[in-house]
């Protein structure tokens, strides 16, 4: 990939074919970090890291198989199902991440789908969030499209969903809904307006063909997502995939550094699993490309690093965290040539 300026940048390709992504993956590593950090700065600046705070609304009690996931009301996990949190109290826990630094606060609950009658509820939680100046995210499962309709309306910039793996892997890990419904949500989330934040997770005891396999299905999405999260498995007790061999940590760089180069102007996010990486490791992902993570001491029900030991992270590489976006200079991952995907003119 050769450097070019900004302006010059070749057009979003959504016609990845398997071989490519394959043949990336068989780089000889340097290689490979060299071209997805020459891609990195066509687009962004690389000292910047755009950082979110993540909260779980509504914990436990979840009624679907994610083979993954501590929320999971079938597996003993020791969660325990809660209620859906009070505006108030989510809008504290908004105040303390603004606080702390963040500029994103992503709103997460243990459901297949929301009902009808919670979206009012989680409609309130958004407005409120966005009144502080913060960027709001949800996940809430899946969206029907008048559900989408309403989140737009109460100021819901971005919406999580995620493929979580490749199609031909998706059936070991996850029964109890389709591949093709999380694309239509991910259709009724673009239909509405919203950004699309959408990733999967890696070290499920998949092949190195199926992580590209994942990388392909996000980068050949009708729109890149505008963030990808590439969670690392947080193993835990209770879970089914709790004792999967663990992932190679140069094959998660790899993979990081994939979707740096099949989605250029997403924000890749260095996502689940920080916590039990070293520094060295997340700094060869942030070389790779990754330029977003979550930031507070807890993921939605795991932990995360603390935010004094991300600050001295942040010092330690030189690195700062991503200011907001002007309002009226928002844009898509997708729709603007020659502009940063953070929103400043290129
Ligand atoms: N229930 C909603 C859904 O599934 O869309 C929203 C919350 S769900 C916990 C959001 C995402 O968290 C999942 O799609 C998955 O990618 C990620 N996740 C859950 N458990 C994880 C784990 N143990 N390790 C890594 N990522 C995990
Ligand atoms: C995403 O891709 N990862 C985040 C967020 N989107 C919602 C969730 C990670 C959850 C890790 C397990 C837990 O804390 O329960
Ligand atoms: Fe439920 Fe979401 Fe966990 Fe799947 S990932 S079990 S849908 S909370």
């Amino acid at each position: 990939m050769s450097a070019s300026s900004p302006l010059s940048a070749p057009a979003l390709r959504h016609d990845w074919q398997p071989a490519e992504l394959m043949a990336l993956f068989e780089l000889p590593f340097p290689e490979l970090l060299h071209r997805a950090a020459s891609v990195h700065r066509q687009h962004f600046d690389p000292a910047e890291v755009q950082v979110s705070t993540l909260l779980s609304v509504k914990t436990g009690g979840c009624p679907e198989d994610c083979a993954y996931c501590p929320q999971a009301q079938r597996y003993h996990t020791g969660v325990e199902a809660q209620k859906l949190m009070s505006t108030e109290a989510v809008l504290e826990k908004a105040k303390q991440a603004k606080a702390a630094g963040a500029s994103r606060f992503c709103m997460g609950a243990a459901w297949r789908s929301p009902k009808d009658r919670d979206i009012p509820k989680v409609a309130a939680m958004i407005r409120e969030v966005k009144a502080l100046g913060l960027e709001t995210c949800a996940t809430l499962g899946m969206l029907s499209a008048p559900q989408a309709d309403a989140l737009k309306s109460a100021g819901l910039d971005y919406y999580n969903h995620n493929l979580d793996s490749a199609p031909d892997f998706y059936g070991e890990i996850i029964h109890t809904r389709e591949y093709q419904d999380r694309l239509d949500t991910l259709e009724h989330v673009r239909d509405a307006g919203m950004k699309t934040c959408c990733g999967g997770i890696v070290g499920m005891g998949e092949s190195r063909a199926q992580r590209a396999g994942l990388l392909l299905a996000l980068a050949n999405l009708p729109a890149h997502p505008d963030s990808v999260p590439i969670n690392r498995l947080v193993q835990v007790p209770g879970t089914p995939l709790h004792g999967t061999a663990e992932l190679d940590p140069f094959e998660f760089v790899r993979t990081i550094a994939i979707a740096r180069i099949s989605m250029p102007r997403s924000m890749v996010r260095l996502s689940a699993g920080r916590e039990s990486m070293n520094d060295e490791l997340q700094a060869l992902c942030f070389a790779a490309g990754a330029n977003s993570i979550f930031y507070g001491e807890k993921l939605l029900t795991t932990g995360n690093p603390d935010v004094e030991r991300d600050q001295a992270l942040f010092a330690r590489l030189g690195l700062r965290p991503m200011p907001l976006p002007a309002p009226s200079a928002t844009v898509h991952a997708d729709i603007v040539e020659g502009t940063h995907a953070c929103g400043r003119a290129a």
